[in-house]
């Protein structure tokens, strides 16, 4: 570790808050945790909007600095406090290039895309057919090219196991669990997240802020879709 550490994660329990507690827990880095209740919409209140002007999970302050959006965070705590490359590449690096494509591909492709087959399927005031189809195909197909890419590699990036596995990681947890996905159909995939799912850190990771067993998770998401489906005319 490169200097000291002085951590507090906003967070919840979601597969973005998940990404941020896993990375620190692998680094070692010790950290104070803040619950934002976004069911409560506490990541609106000015405080909040203060340390992330987006106002959503997950962000941390650093001694002061403030980074918000999950990719940045990540990047950051692999600059500042994985020196000895324990989940990350040096920057300059071919490998570098590929972690950076990787995140980037999970921010700006997975999370959005399995965010609105969530809202559609879980979440919306009204059905929609349509757009539940177009999302959860979209997240199929982006599954789909994490798979073809760990049939070549065996993480993401080359390999090493990287914040780029963490950061998709963490929305491939909840696929199954929120959209009833089944990673049979993606065979790489599936290795690479039982491989990502037994590691202690990560385990401790999916922890924070709170426990909350895969069961539990399973029926919160079940109702939800229970009663989006009942809106069906
Ligand atoms: N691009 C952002 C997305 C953050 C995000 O959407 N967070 C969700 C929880 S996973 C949230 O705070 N939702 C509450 C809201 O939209 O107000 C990131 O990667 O950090």
């Amino acid at each position: 570790m490169s200097s000291n550490p002085s951590i507090n994660l906003f967070t919840w329990l979601t597969a973005n808050g998940i990404k941020v507690s896993i990375t620190l827990e692998e680094l070692s880095i010790p950290y104070q945790v803040t619950e934002v209740e976004i069911s409560t919409n506490a990541q609106k209140e000015p405080w909040f909007i203060k340390i992330n002007p987006n106002g959503r999970i997950p962000a941390i302050l650093d001694d002061g600095q403030r980074v918000f959006e999950s990719g940045a965070i990540l990047l950051y705590l692999a600059d500042k406090y994985d020196s000895e490359g324990k989940i990350s590449y040096q920057f300059g690096t071919s490998e570098y290039y590929e972690q950076l494509s990787w995140i980037m591909f999970q921010v700006g492709g997975v999370g959005p895309m399995q965010g609105q087959a969530n809202h559609f399927r879980l979440m919306a005031g009204e059905y929609s057919q349509y757009a539940i189809d177009r999302y959860m195909a979209e997240t199929r197909r982006l599954y789909s090219v994490l798979n073809e890419r760990l049939g070549a590699s065996p993480w993401l990036a080359g390999n090493k196991y990287t914040i780029a596995d963490i950061c998709n990681y963490g929305w491939v947890r909840y696929g199954p669990i929120a959209l009833g996905i089944d990673l049979d159909d993606f065979p790489h995939l599936k290795r690479w997240h039982d491989a990502i799912h037994g590691r202690t850190a990560v385990q401790r990771g999916l922890n924070v802020p709170r426990v909350v067993p895969d069961e539990q998770l399973r029926e919160r998401y079940r109702l939800m879709e229970e009663k989006t489906t009942a809106l069906q005319s």
